[in-house]
């Protein structure tokens, strides 16, 4: 897809110019605005206000030196990072990633999608992003506290339950969670809710450890049903990654009666006809920490290959990318069409390019886009909020229904505003118009604050 529109071309021109050597966010930035084109066609107000052009600069930006000590008393120095992109709908709200590859240019892909995800909720989230170049892999339990410890030493000043919540990403789980809890609990002397993905034991809430997989196969159930009168059951369905999204994405896969053949990590994918067993993943992931290779090495009939991206060349009737971003690339959403992939749907953030986005539209592949289909994670840590505000705890079903409905009524919201801007069933376009119009009205609503 190429930009159309003089005013758009303007924009992504100051856009490039000003993040230069950032390939990440300039992806994520050019998509939505492809995808605004025919929005900001119909609303010249939209234009005359600037919104478009406040809304690709982040609020604020942050970077911080991390200094920590390792097992063996030497110091360590990482890179902090905090984007607090927009908060014009709620307080900014996203999650902290920890891997060697964080620089600005993730931190702000992510927060600008997170913008957009958070307002298709429908709950009161702005958007936001952190994390480190941190690397977690082989770190000690208590190389992982004192880092976590530093860390939240300086974020503490810039967050609260009403100003910036950040939550989980990739390589921050329960543990990491507890703490980064502990430590700002320790530093401002409140017990609130400014993080979520928290233990049970002190404001976590029911389903969200499992919220973004799950979501993600409500939103594919529902995606199914209403534009090919399928569903789940049945089907053959490939997932990459094996971290949180991955392995609770294949749970609900399971419990709706979908076959998971296939799972990967960073290091290689493992391939079972059978049907992979989830007790011996999470047996390796979550309480070993170790790596998917075992798996083939524990289970009959199970195979192990090198290298991760082969996992896209098994023929499957569904595909969730649930690893990172840029991990589907054109050649592989070929040989997926090749195979006759039914369904698409993206758990991780941006995992397929702008080249195997094309090919799976062009090819008439149900396509969910991570904004709309990942979304449960986030509207779970929403519901998690509202539980910390309460001072009350929902039960697991009651969350998991709201969790439903939300992810039901995402899936509507994307799809009715694909219909209403010329382009019925792309939900790319669908999610970032509906996704964007709701913070635009509201930035309308404020006049020009920021
Ligand atoms: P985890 O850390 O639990 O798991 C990450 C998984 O992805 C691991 O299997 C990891 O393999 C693999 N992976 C990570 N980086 C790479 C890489 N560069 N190349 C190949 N594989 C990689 O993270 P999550 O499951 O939480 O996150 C997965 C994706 O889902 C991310 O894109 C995240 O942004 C997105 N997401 C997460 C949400 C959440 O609530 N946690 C919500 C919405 C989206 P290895 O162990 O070898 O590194
Ligand atoms: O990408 C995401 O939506 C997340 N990592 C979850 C963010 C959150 O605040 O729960």
């Amino acid at each position: 897809m190429a930009l159309k529109s003089s005013y758009m071309k303007e924009i992504y021109e100051t856009v490039c110019r000003r993040n230069q050597g950032e390939p990440e966010f300039l992806q994520a930035v050019r998509e939505v605005l492809e995808s605004l084109e025919p929005v900001v066609e119909k609303r010249p107000d939209i234009q005359k206000a600037g919104i478009v052009e406040r809304m690709v600069e982040p609020e604020r930006f942050l970077q911080f030196r991390v200094a920590w000590v390792d097992d063996n008393g030497s110091v360590q120095v990482n890179r902090g990072f905090r984007v607090q992109f927009n908060s014009a709908i709620g307080p900014y709200k996203g999650g902290l990633r920890l891997h060697p590859s964080v620089n600005a240019s993730i931190i702000k892909f992510l927060g600008f999608e997170q913008c957009f995800k958070n307002s298709l909720t429908g709950l009161p989230m702005g958007g936001g992003k952190g994390g480190s170049d941190f690397d977690p892999k082989g770190k000690s339990d208590g190389e992982i506290m004192r880092f976590c410890q530093s860390f939240m030493t300086e974020l503490c000043r810039h967050i609260g339950p009403d100003t910036d919540v950040p939550a989980g990403d990739i390589g921050v789980g329960a543990r990491e969670i507890g703490y980064l809890y502990g430590q700002y609990k320790k530093i401002r002397n409140e017990h609130t809710g400014v993080l979520t993905g928290k233990g049970l034991t002190y404001g976590g809430s029911l389903v969200r450890k499992e919220a973004t997989g799950y979501g993600l196969l409500y939103f594919t159930q529902e995606m199914l049903q209403k534009m090919k009168q399928d569903s789940v059951k049945g089907k053959k369905i490939v997932i990459s990654g094996s971290g949180n999204v991955a392995i609770y994405a294949a749970e609900k896969a399971q419990q709706l009666g979908g076959i998971v053949i296939a799972m990967s990590d960073s290091s290689g994918y493992v391939h079972d006809e059978a049907g992979i067993r989830l007790d011996v993943v999470k047996q390796i992931k979550e309480v070993r920490r170790g790596r998917i290779s075992e798996y083939a090495k524990e289970v009959a009939g199970a195979t192990y290959t090198e290298g991760c991206k082969g996992i896209w060349s098994l023929k499957c009737d569904i595909a969730l990318p649930c690893a990172t971003q840029n991990e589907l690339d054109g050649e592989a959403a070929k040989q997926l069409v090749a195979n006759r992939v039914i369904a698409v749907a993206e758990g991780a953030n941006m995992p397929s390019t702008p080249e195997a986005v094309e090919c799976f539209l062009q090819e008439g592949v149900l396509f969910g886009p991570a904004k709309a289909a990942n979304a449960g994670g986030v509207a779970t840590s929403g519901l998690e909020m509202s539980q910390n505000s309460m001072r009350y705890s929902w039960s697991f079903e009651e969350v998991d229904q709201k969790l439903q409905q939300i992810m039901a009524g995402i899936f509507h919201s994307a799809y009715d505003a694909s219909a209403e801007f010329g382009a019925e069933g792309n939900l790319v376009l669908g999610a970032n118009a509906a996704g964007f119009l709701k913070i635009a009205e509201t930035m309308l609503a404020y006049g020009l604050t920021f």
